[in-house]
């Protein structure tokens, strides 16, 4: 069922605490943690602990958690300072755009210059 958790995805494991992850923040519908492979000086993945593949997809089946992770993705940049000189929400969605999570994330990225457009 659509929000359910999946025995096989990694971010349901962080939900679940089983798996650790470097938690920065946490709502009722959120978590907020560190990037394990940081692109930026701070990296944090916004994820809701509702189970959707994407962003599109979470949107659409649990629109007031999606609007929790944009909040949160705020949140996240102000807590770690970054929201001062521009930080970049970004939303990867397919295989082809580089998602390879297939739980719905919100990156979080800050703490440089960041190009336009992205590679
Ligand atoms: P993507 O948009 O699906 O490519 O993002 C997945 C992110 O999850 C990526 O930046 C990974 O570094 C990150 N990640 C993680 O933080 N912890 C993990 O155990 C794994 C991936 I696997």
């Amino acid at each position: 069922m659509a929000g359910e958790p999946q025995a096989d995805c990694l971010f349901c494991k962080i939900v679940a605490g089983d798996v650790p992850a470097t938690v920065v923040r946490e709502t009722e519908t959120t978590v907020a943690f560190q990037d394990i492979n940081p692109q930026a000086p701070s990296h944090v993945l916004v994820i809701p602990k509702a189970h959707y593949p994407d962003a599109a997809s979470l949107a659409a089946g649990a629109p007031e958690v999606a609007a929790d992770v944009l909040r949160e993705a705020g949140a996240v940049a102000e807590q770690e300072k970054v929201a001062g000189n521009g930080y970049r929400v970004v939303l990867n969605t397919g295989a082809g755009a580089g998602q390879t999570v297939f739980h719905a994330h919100a990156h979080v990225l800050g703490g440089r210059g960041l190009n336009w457009p992205p590679g």
